[in-house]
Order: C-alpha cells, then structure tokens, then sequence
C-alpha cells in the first residue's frame, strides 16, 4: 500500500467548473453519465494529463468535446483514468457502470433497505465515476436522477429541483442544482420510497428555508425530535456565529446501513438512522442528546466544512475540530454546560489519551496516511475540539468570534488549511499564535506537573508549572506547547481566593488564565494570609495529563466546595482513582472507605446539586479511564476493584440510595429536557447501585421498573442491571426485551449491546452465540458496532480473557468483514492496537492476530494500516 504525505502536496493541476451528472438507477446496473467542463490550471504546463481517480467502475465511454476519444488519448488502470493532450479548456463526456446493490463497503452509491443511497467522504465518489477525487476541486453541480417511479417516487441530490417529468416504462426523473461550488466528497443522491415530514425555519434575515427528514415510512413517527434539533441549531449558529442557512432546503435522510453517524453533503445530509430517529418508548436520553448533537454538528458543517472547506485530507481537522467544538457549545447551551463538559472530557480522556500514548498517535494534523478512512479518529475530532477550545480560552469569547468572522469572510468558497485558520484569528485580533500552532503539529498528550510553595511570611504562594510530551512515533522530542491553564486559589474553608500576581498593582477576579510557554514557570500570588488549596485547569482548559500532590483532604474539600463543576467532580474522581489503584479489592471497605462514603452521602443529599452533576460524581471511575494509570493493564483486576468498591458504596448507603430512588420517581409525560433526564439519570443510578446488593428486594425493585417503565431510558436501566446482576429472571427479562423490540432494529441493538457488554463468564460464547442470531448481520456496520465492537472494546474482561478465546473470536470476525466492508473492519481492529500494555501472554495472543490481519491475502489497505503501525 501506498503512503500519501502531507509534503507531498501539489495543487490541482487542473479545475473542473461545473459538472453535470445524469445517473439511470438500477440496483445491479446503474449508468452515469457525466460531463466535466474543465480548465487547465494557470501554472499548469500545457501537455499536462489531467488525473481522474475511479475505483471499481466500469468505463463505457468517454469522448472529448463530442467526439469520442481515440484509445492512445487515455489510460486506465487501478487508480483512474488518465488523459492525455488535452485543450486548455473543454468538455469530457464519460459514462460507466456501477452494481449499487453489490456494493458491500458503503462507499459511494449502494443500496440500504431497497433504496439507494451515497456516502462519497473521504473517497468515495470515486467509486461513482471518474473524476479529481480530492478536496480542493470544487465545481458546481446539476445532477439528473432517473428510475422507476414505483420503486423511487422519492429522488434527492443536492441544492435546488429545477426540473422533474415522467419517462417511458414507468420511470421518472427530477433534475438538482446545487449552485455553491463544491468538492465531490460533498456530492450525495438518495432514491426510493421515503415518507418525511417538513418544516420551515425563517432565517433572522428573512429567508424562508423548507426543511425535511426523510425516514423509512414505518418511522415516520420518531422525526419530531430531529426536526425541533435542527431548528435549534439553525437558530444558535446565527445568534453565536452570526450564520445564516444559504439553500432554500435543507433535507435529511435516515438509512440504517451507514459507516459513521451522518454525512454533512450540502442541502441533503445523509444519517446513520440512530441519530435521527427517536421516541420515548424506543429511545434513551442519551440517544436524544446524541440526536441534538450530531443533528447540530452536521448543520454546522454548513459553514464550518462545506461553505469552507479543506485543501486536502491531512486538514481533516480544519473542519471536524472546530465543528465538534461547535456542536460541544450548542449541547452545552442547549442543556448542562458542567454535564457537557464532563462527557465530553471523559470521553477525551478514556479514549484520546488512549490513542495518543499509543503506536496510532497523530497529530490532530496528521503528515502521512494509508487509508484516510483511519484517521476519522478521535485525535482528529475531539483534541481537534480541544485545540479549537484553547484558542476560544486564550483569545476570549470576543475575539474569538471575531476570527471566526474574519475565517469565514476570507475563505468563503475556498478549500483552506488549519494555519489558514489560525492565520484568521491572529490577523482580526493583531495577536502572534505562533507557538500554539506546535498543537496541530506534534503528537502525544503533555504532563503538566504542578509544584506549590507557600511563604507564610512573604504571603505568596507560588505555583511552579512543568511541562512534558512523551514521545510519539516519529516524534522523539517535542517544543513546549501554549497551554492555557485556568485557575483559581481556595482557602482552607473552601472559599475563593481574589488572584494578584506578583507585579500586578490589584488582585483580577477570582479565576483567571495561566499562559504557560516555557517549559517551566513559576507563577507568584500574593496577599495569601494561609496556604491555600490550588485549583487547576477549570473546565479542562487544556488537554494535559496534571500531577498535582493533593492531599485527600483538599480533594475531599474541593468535591464539596468548587464552583467549575469539572474541577469539583475531578476532585471526587481522583479521590476514588486513588482508592482503587492503591488497594486490593478486600480492602476497599470499612474505614479505609469512610471519607468516600461521607462525600457520596454529601453529594446525594445535596438538594442544591442539579440530579445530572450529582450522578456524574456518584459515578466512579471508568475502567478504560483507570487503565491509563497503571503500568500493565490487569482488566480482571481493574473490574475487580471497582466492582467491589461499588458493592460497598451500595452496602454502606443503601437506606440513601433508596430514599434518592424513591424520591425521584416521575409520574408524568415525558420529556428529553435536561433537568428530567437528570433525574433518571441519578434515579437509575441508585438502581445501579442498589442492585449491586444482590437480594431479592433489589431484583424486585429492577423487575418492577422494567415493567412498568413507559419511556427506554427506564425500560433499559433496569435490564441493564438485570443482566449484569445473578437475578434469576434475567434471561426471561432479556428475551420478553427481544420478542416486544424485534422488529425495531434500533432497540435491537440496545439488546446486543448489554449482552456483549455483560460481565458474565460466559459472555464471549454468548456473543459467539449471537452472531448467529436473526439480529445479526455482519453487512449491517450498526450490528458489527452493537455486537462485536461492544464487546471488543467495551468489555475488557471479556474481550481479554486470560484463554486467548476472545481475541481469536474477534480477529477471525475482523478477517472475514475485511472483504466486504474493510472500514468498519479497521475500526474494529483499533481493539488490538495498544496490546504492548497487557502482560506478555496478552500481548502474544494479541500481537499474533494483527499479524494474522496484516499478512491475510488480499487484506484491504484500511486494515494493513491499522495492523501494520500497531505492529510498528
Ligand atoms: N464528515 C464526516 C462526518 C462528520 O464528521 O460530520
Ligand atoms: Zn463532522
């Protein structure tokens, strides 16, 4: 397999300026037909061949200003097309064959449930036709959709209907126009017999968008919460951005069979029908957030990716980070802003961190790729998101916004870099970012060690700051980097210290923004009548690991008292971490965990708290999260000690939980709002604890919830703690769950899931089991994800059974997929990649099937990648 680098970057030889597509839709044979009006680029040396990428098609014909073109025009191999001698400006005509309803890997035109549909980022257009398949040619599309009218009454593409008639033997056709220029990654049909529902929203200048969300029919009843999220996300890009929606449509389309979450093609998104549809009976509240989030990042992508858009691939970032950030803030602003930010840095810690310590650690701009399809990974997306945070942290939300609107009005219609985009903010606010750009650069999450010293006399309390970045593959030393820390001083009481540094003639406020530069500075407060307790990195200001010698008391006084709801729950968890990776799992009882069960029965019976924070800090740490403090990763033993810890938590507070339990039972409709999906939260969170108790008063209290509850979020609580719990009922539980969902894909993968996530001895042959189960199938990405990967990476007891049995099972699951669909393969594959922190029988069993995949026949270039820099 190739390697494509960042240096190696030329731009496009020649342009394409319009486009116009005319596809005759067939499930086993479709014809496209196009006509490329191109240009030859003004550096480009006459004589040049202009590269058309084409990746499984069928070449028909191709002609040249009408006439066909002679065979020593034009080469064809396994990359594309390549024609030769060809005028500075002029029209191509090409048509070929594709087989939609053959295509297994979901890139570019395939068929879901009957009906078809594209996905052409990264490469995937493609696999539709010959054409310059990068990112920086852009062109104005017309696309025509032709088929029969029974089957596809319903035929999208981008933009605007300019025309539609009826053809001979029942087919039809509409004509779209899309009149904003465009990468093809962009381009997307849908075709087939779609219901929807439709809306309007009327932009703040007056402009009437109609919009409308696309569904199977049989789902036209789980829309509505879809539709209420994009018109909020509409809204809140004009107020926070100043963006208006610039189509007279906006269209949504839900497919089951989907590699990602959705697709942000101008005018026509396509979804991963997981974000879109929902209902109280069938989904939870966090597939209802999920929906507003992903709704918004997808809508946002409208400015931030399409309007502009990136130079080339290694830019993935440009777009993706600063969209996460954007859909982050909508979330936050939508509901809770300390519950936001907590998911979203947990999920930044257990699994970014993880990516970043390991062989696949990249640079949120990465320099060379195998498969781009790879690099759609949370380092792109979510310390993108981070890198974009710090910039808004350090500039302010001011001058933030005014770099964005500078980006935007400099770019609009461009295809640009992330130093564009830096570029943007320092040029509207006259300020140098020149170090902070090494974020986008160098790889590996920075330790930031903190050092205190207090002068009782001089009454100054200095705060020594180190930083460190461990190496990364090809990374061996790194430049210190621009870290943001926001902080603030408490005194022995709790309360909040006002902040003067050395040098400053007054204190300013009480929370402020530490620049670090150097790799080690010293900051100086003064007026400090008594040593205080430092609080570090409010809000996760930055993307560090920090080792800062707490005491268990300033922890304990921090959890009770810190007003940044990250700090404060970060003081609980480091509390807890601590109890669980310094004691074997007997111990964690009695005395030992008495200051932990004092701060739980605080936080629990703080009326104060808002229910959602309250469960967040009665949550104890992950084990993906405590993982990445220890040395050798022992998962029985991580399982072990928060299993038991959690026991005696339910033990030592039961009459507590089950007052909480009761105190917060609804009665009324439901809604996804925040404040009520907070109080299930912590309702199901005793549950979760009460069921750790494992007597019969417990399993009638779970029982009883799971039949009588009216909305998923219950329903599904209640199972969850069934199944991982030795109630006799759980298997009759899980199959009454099954015969009344069965027919709801969706919920059916709720099912999978807490089977292959259940920590049960016999979970692997279950899930061995289930992969021949109806509910199965390896074609469909959202089962592979619910089933496979659940278990891969969401149960590490199971997947890393001492046997070897779990990851022989996965391996030979990831073979076999490689075939038909290789980026969902690689995805799966990621399971393997850190296996240099298990023990060396682990590591042997691990190690063996990344070769296996490496060196399968025929192994696809997605997952050579993964295997081979795991292997690396
Ligand atoms: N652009 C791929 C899907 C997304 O991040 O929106
Ligand atoms: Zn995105």
């Amino acid at each position: 397999p190739v390697t494509v680098y960042l240096k190696d970057y030329q731009p496009p030889a020649w342009h394409i300026e319009a486009v116009e597509l005319d596809f005759d839709l067939d499930p086993d044979a479709t014809r496209v037909r196009s006509r490329l009006h191109f240009r030859r680029a003004q550096e480009t040396a006459p004589g040049t061949p202009l590269h058309l990428d084409g990746e499984a098609l069928e070449l028909l014909g191709i002609s040249l200003d009408g006439e066909p073109l002679a065979a020593d025009r034009y080469r064809l191999d396994e990359a594309g097309l390549e024609v030769r001698d060809l005028p500075e400006t002029g029209l191509l005509e090409i048509e070929t064959r594709i087989q939609p309803a053959a295509n297994t890997e979901l890139s570019g035109l395939y068929t879901s449930s009957g009906n078809f549909c594209t996905q052409c980022e990264a490469e995937g257009f493609r696999r539709i036709t010959f054409y310059p398949d990068r990112p920086d040619v852009m062109a104005c599309f017309t696309t025509t959709l032709r088929a029969d009218k029974s089957a596809c009454p319903v035929l999208l593409s981008n933009g605007n209907p300019v025309a539609s008639g009826e053809l001979e033997d029942g087919r039809h056709y509409v004509t779209w126009q899309d009149p904003f220029p465009k990468p093809c990654y962009l381009f997307a049909l849908v075709a087939g017999d779609l219901g929807w529902i439709e809306d309007r929203f009327v932009t703040r200048s007056g402009r009437e968008v109609d919009l409308y969300i696309y569904v199977q029919k049989h789902n036209l009843d789980k829309c509505d919460h879809a539709m209420a999220s994009l018109k909020r996300a509409m809204k809140w890009d004009e107020a926070v951005y100043g963006r208006e929606y610039d189509l007279d449509r906006y269209m949504i389309v839900a497919v089951d069979d989907f590699n990602m979450g959705a697709m942000e093609n101008k005018g026509l998104n396509i979804f991963n029908s997981r974000y879109v549809l929902a209902r109280p009976d069938t989904a939870t509240d966090s597939d209802y957030q999920n929906i507003e989030g992903v709704i918004g990042h997808e809508y946002f992508h409208n400015w931030s990716g399409n309007r502009v858009t990136c130079r080339d691939w290694f830019q993935l970032s440009l777009k993706e980070g600063f969209t996460v950030f954007r859909d982050q803030e909508f979330s936050a602003d939508m509901n809770s802003r300390g519950v936001q930010r907590i998911t979203d840095v947990n999920i930044l810690r257990t699994h970014q961190f993880r990516e970043d310590a390991g062989p696949m650690a990249h640079p949120v701009k990465p320099d060379h790729y195998v498969a781009i399809d790879n690099f759609y990974t949370v380092t792109v997306y979510n310390k993108g998101a981070e890198v974009v945070r710090m910039l808004h942290t350090l500039l302010g939300p001011e001058a933030f916004r005014r770099g964005c609107d500078r980006y935007f009005e400099r770019h609009d219609g461009q295809a640009v870099t992330t130093d564009d985009f830096v570029n943007a903010l320092e040029a509207a606010n006259g300020v140098s970012l020149r170090q902070f750009r090494c974020w986008y650069d160098q790889a590996g999450t920075p330790e930031l060690t903190v050092e205190r010293h207090y002068d009782p006399q001089a009454c100054t309390f200095a705060l020594t700051l180190r930083q460190q970045c461990p190496a990364t593959p090809g990374q061996s030393a790194k430049q210190p980097f621009h870290i943001p820390v926001a902080m603030g001083l408490r005194d022995g009481e709790g309360r909040a210290l006002p902040l003067r540094l050395y040098g400053e003639a007054q204190a300013v406020g009480e929370s402020r923004v530490l620049e670090l530069c150097q790799e080690e500075e010293t900051f100086v407060f003064q007026d400090i009548a008594a040593e205080p307790v430092p609080v570090l990195l409010r809000g996760f200001s930055a993307p560090v690991k920090l080792n800062l010698d707490y005491r268990d008391a300033e922890l304990a006084l921090l959890s009770a008292h810190e007003d940044d709801p990250f700090c404060r729950w970060e003081a609980g968890q480091t509390l807890a971490r601590r109890l669980l990776l310094t004691h074997p799992p007997e111990a964690l009882t009695g005395e030992l965990i008495q200051p932990l069960v004092e701060a739980c029965r605080h936080t629990l019976d703080d009326a104060a708290l808002d229910p959602a924070l309250r469960a967040l800090a009665l949550t104890l740490p992950g084990e993906g999260y405590l993982a990445e403090f220890v040395d050798t990763i022992e998962p029985q033993q991580l399982h072990g000690a928060r299993e038991a810890l959690r026991r005696a938590l339910a033990q030592a507070l039961r009459p507590e939980w089950e007052a909480c339990y009761q105190a917060l039972t609804e009665t009324g409709p439901y809604s996804p709002d925040a404040a009520a999906a907070g109080r299930r939260r912590l309702r199901n969170l005793c549950l979760n604890y009460l069921i750790a108790c494992e007597d019969e008063a417990a399993y009638e209290l779970a029982l009883g919830q799971y039949r009588s509850a009216t909305n998923m979020t219950d329903s599904l609580a209640a199972l969850q703690a069934l199944v991982n719990s030795d109630c006799p009922q759980r298997e009759a539980v899980l199959e009454d769950f099954y015969s009344r969902w069965q027919a709801d894909t969706l919920v059916v993968d709720k099912w999978l899931s807490l089977q292959a996530t259940a920590a049960r001895p016999d979970t692997l042959d279950r899930v061995q089991a289930l992969t021949g189960h109806p509910a199965f199938s390896l074609a469909n990405p959202n089962k592979v994800y619910s089933l496979l990967r659940a278990f891969a990476q969401g149960n590490p007891v199971g997947f890393h059974n001492e046997s070897g049995a779990g990851y022989r099972f996965i391996g030979e699951q990831i073979r076999t997929l490689d075939a038909r669909n290789p980026q969902v393969a690689a995805r799966l594959a990621a399971a393997f990649t850190d296996w240099r922190r298990y023990n060396p029988a682990r590591q042997a069993g691990m190690r063996e099937q990344l070769q296996t995949m490496r060196d399968a026949p025929g192994v696809s270039r997605d997952l050579y990648e993964i295997a081979e820099r795991s292997l690396g």
